[in-house]
C-alpha cells in the first residue's frame, strides 16, 4: 500500500522509527469503520477482547489489562527539559539525552512479531485555528480503537497537515516483542513497571511511551499531547491547555453562557458536564468532560474547544442517578476495560445503580467473581464517542471554539471551603486556583489523612514546564490587552457537617449554584462581599427542599478560623515547593486574604 502522504519530515519519522522498532508491517491509519473491525477483530483474535451482547450493547467490547498495567504511572512521567528548573520541583526530571539513550535501548526490536500502526490523529475540529496535529505510532490495535474515538483520525488530518505542516510526534509501544509463532494469547502485553516510561520532551514538542498498553499512558493525545506538550505550547502561544470540562448553560428565557471548571481527577467533572438541572427551565449541555484549549478571539474573549472527541470515563460510581447521560453514551459503541462481565454477556460494576444480575459474574482479572473483592476495578473506564450523549451541545465541535463566561476551580474538601464563592479579580482568581486540593480521606502512605493534598489548577500531574511558570503565565493572560476575561469562582460540593453528613446533595442541585453562577456573570446575581470575595446573599440560590436553613447558613458561612489554618497551611507547606518561581503576586493574594480574615 502506498503511503497516504508527501510530508517529508513525518516519512522520514516513520522510517526511523520502523528501523529502530523492527515491526513485522507498517499500516497507516486511515480512521475508518472498516479498520475499526479490523482491529477489534485482532484483539478478538488474541484474546484480549470480548464481544458484548449486540441486542443489548451493540457494537461494544471488553478489554482487561494486565493488574500490573490500570492507570497512569505517575512516578515512571518524565518532563525532559535541557535545565531541570523547566520542568520544576513538581514533575519528575531527566536529562533528555540520557532517557532517550535508555529508551533507545528499550525499543529496540520492541516490535518484532507485531505491526506498528501510524495514527494521523486532529486534537480539536480538524483545521480548526485551536486545534494541533499530533501522529501517533504504536504497536497496539487497543489503541488504534481507542484513538479513533477519542481523536479524530485519518486522510482529512493528512491533508491539513499537508507536506510540511507541524504535528507532535507520539511514539508508544506495549514493550512486548513477540518471538516467531509467538501470540499474545489472551494476555495484555506490556513491560514491568521499571521499564514503563512516559517521557515528554517538551522543548521538541516530542512524546515516547514505552511499556504501558493503558489510557493516559498510551493515548497519547490525551494527557500527553493535550495537556503536558500543549501547557508548554499554551506558554510561548499565549493560549491556555487545561485540565478543564467545558458546559454549556442555557437559562428559561434562551440566554446562553459557557463555562469551563477544573478539578483535581476523581471529583466528579464527567457528572457535571453531563449535569441534569433540578431547577424549572435551566438547561446543561456538554462541550468537553477534561481537557479545554483556550484562546483569546479578536473581541478580546476567551474561545475555548474541546481537543478530544470522545470520553474516556471512569466506570465505577456511574449510573443513571449519577450521570444518565453518560449511560445513554455508552449504550453502544463502547470500548469497556477492567469492568466485569455478566453471564449475558453485558458489562457490570460497582456503583452501577442495581445489583449484579444472577449467575456467573467474571470480574476485572477474568476470574469467577466470589464477591469479596470488588468485581470492576476502581480505575475500570468506558471508551465512548462523545455524539452519544444525549447532552453533547450543538457547538462542540465549533472550531472556533465557544466564549467562556466563567472558570470554576474546586476540589473535595469536606471542611472550610464554602459551596461557591467568586473572585475580586483575575489576579485573585489565579490565586484561588494556585490553592486547589482535596482533602486525604484514608491515610495515604506520604499523606496524613484529613491533610490537604494541593493540586493547583488541578494540574499537578499535567503540566509540562514548571508549575511556579505556569502561575506567572496564568497571571500574563490577565493582562493581555482588551482582554475581556471570565469571571473565577471557587465551588465544593463536598461540604460535610460535623456529624459526617453531605451538607449539600450534589449532582443535579449543582444546577443551583451554576444559575448563580450565570447570574454573576449578567450581572443579575444576589451577592454580598465578605473576606472571601463575592458571595451568594443567604436566600440566592434558592436552597433545595433537602437543606435546611441551617445547613445552608453553614455551606455559606465565612469559616475565619478554618481559612487562616488554610493560609498557615499554604504559606508553609503549599507555596515554598516553587521556590523563587512563585510569583510575588500570589503571596500578594494571600497576604491580603489574611488581612481581610483578621479585620
Ligand atoms: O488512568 C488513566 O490512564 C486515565 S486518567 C484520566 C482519564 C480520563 C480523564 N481524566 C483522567 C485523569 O486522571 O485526570
Ligand atoms: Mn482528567
Amino acid at each position: 500500500m502506498p503511503t497516504p502522504t508527501s510530508h517529508a519530515k513525518l516519512l522520514q519519522w516513520v522510517e526511523e522509527i520502523v528501523t529502530l522498532c523492527r515491526p513485522d508491517a507498517v499500516q497507516w491509519c486511515d480512521g475508518s469503520q472498516d479498520e475499526y473491525d479490523q482491529m477489534i477483530q485482532l484483539a478478538v483474535a488474541a484474546g484480549l477482547a470480548t464481544p458484548l451482547d449486540a441486542a443489548t450493547r451493540p457494537n461494544s467490547y471488553l478489554f482487561r489489562s494486565d493488574p500490573s498495567d490500570v492507570a497512569r504511572v505517575e512516578n515512571r512521567t518524565y518532563i525532559a527539559s535541557r535545565n531541570p528548573e523547566d520542568a520544576g520541583p513538581t514533575n519528575n526530571w531527566i536529562d533528555p539525552e540520557t532517557l532517550k539513550a535508555t529508551m533507545r535501548g528499550l525499543y529496540a526490536g520492541c516490535m518484532a512479531g507485531r505491526t506498528l500502526f501510524v495514527i494521523p490523529f486532529s486534537m480539536g475540529p480538524v483545521g480548526s485555528p485551536i486545534a494541533k496535529i499530533g501522529v501517533e505510532i504504536t504497536d497496539s490495535p487497543y489503541v488504534v480503537v481507542n484513538m479513533h474515538i477519542m481523536t479524530r483520525v485519518g486522510g482529512k488530518v493528512l491533508e491539513v497537515l499537508g507536506t510540511d505542516g507541524e504535528f507532535v510526534p507520539c511514539l508508544h509501544s506495549v514493550g512486548k516483542p513477540l518471538a516467531p509463532g509467538q501470540a499474545d494469547n489472551g494476555v495484555w502485553p506490556c513491560a514491568p513497571l521499571d521499564s514503563k516510561y512516559i517521557s515528554h520532551f517538551p522543548e521538541e514538542r516530542m512524546i515516547w511511551a514505552y511499556g504501558s498498553g493503558y489510557g493516559g499512558n498510551a493515548l497519547l493525545g490525551k494527557k500527553c499531547l493535550a495537556l503536558r506538550i500543549a501547557s508548554a505550547q499554551a506558554r510561548d502561544e499565549g493560549w491556555l491547555a487545561e485540565h478543564m470540562l467545558i458546559l454549556k448553560l442555557t437559562n428559561p428565557l434562551g440566554a446562553v453562557r459557557f463555562v469551563a471548571a477544573a478539578f483535581p481527577s476523581a471529583c466528579g467533572k464527567t457528572n457535571l458536564a453531563m449535569l441534569v438541572p433540578t431547577i424549572a427551565g435551566w438547561k446543561v449541555e456538554t462541550v468537553g468532560d477534561d481537557i479545554a484549549w483556550m484562546k483569546f478571539g479578536k473581541d478580546g474573549q476567551l474561545y475555548a474547544i474541546n481537543p478530544e472527541a470522545g470520553f474516556f470515563g471512569v466506570a465505577p460510581g456511574t449510573s443513571s442517578k449519577s450521570n444518565p447521560n453518560a449511560m445513554s453514551a455508552i449504550a453502544r459503541n463502547t470500548i469497556f476495560t477492567n469492568v466485569a462481565l455478566t453471564s449475558a454477556n453485558d458489562i457490570w460494576w460497582e456503583g452501577i445503580g442495581y445489583e449484579p444480575p444472577a449467575g456467573e459474574v467474571i470480574d476485572w482479572k477474568g476470574k469467577s467473581w466470589e464477591r469479596k473483592e470488588v468485581a470492576a476495578h476502581a480505575n475500570a473506564r468506558f471508551t465512548a464517542p462523545a455524539h452519544q450523549c444525549p447532552a453533547i451541545a450543538a457547538e462542540w465541535q465549533d472550531p472556533a471554539g465557544v466564549p467562556i463566561s466563567a472558570i470554576l476551580f474546586g476540589g473535595r474538601r469536606p471542611g472550610t471551603v464554602p459551596l461557591v464563592h467568586q473572585a475580586l479579580s483575575w489576579q485573585h482568581g489565579v490565586f484561588l486556583g494556585s490553592i486547589v486540593g482535596s482533602e486525604v480521606t484514608a491515610a495515604a502512605l506520604d499523606v496524613q489523612a484529613g491533610t490537604v493534598r494541593r493540586d493547583p489548577f488541578a494540574m499537578l500531574p499535567f503540566c509540562g514546564y514548571n508549575m511556579g511558570d505556569y502561575f506567572a503565565h496564568w497571571l500574563r493572560i490577565g493582562e493581555t490587552a482588551g482582554a475581556q476575561l471570565p469571571q473565577i469562582f471557587f465551588v465544593n460540593w463536598f461540604r460535610k457537617a460535623a456529624d459526617g453528613r453531605w451538607l449539600w446533595p450534589g449532582y443535579g442541585e449543582n444546577s443551583r449554584v451554576l444559575r448563580w453562577i450565570f447570574e454573576q456573570c449578567e450581572g443579575t446575581g444576589k451577592f454580598v462581599l465578605t473576606p472571601l470575595g463575592i458571595m451568594p446573599t443567604d436566600d440566592a440560590l434558592d436552597a433545595p427542599a433537602s437543606v435546611s436553613a441551617a445547613d445552608m447558613a453553614e455551606l455559606l458561612k465565612v469559616d475565619r478560623e478554618g481559612w487562616l489554618a488554610e493560609i498557615a497551611d499554604v504559606r508553609s507547606r503549599h507555596y515554598p515547593k516553587f521556590g523563587d518561581k512563585l510569583p510575588p503576586a500570589l503571596l500578594q493574594e494571600l497576604d491580603a486574604l489574611q488581612a481581610r480574615l483578621s479585620a
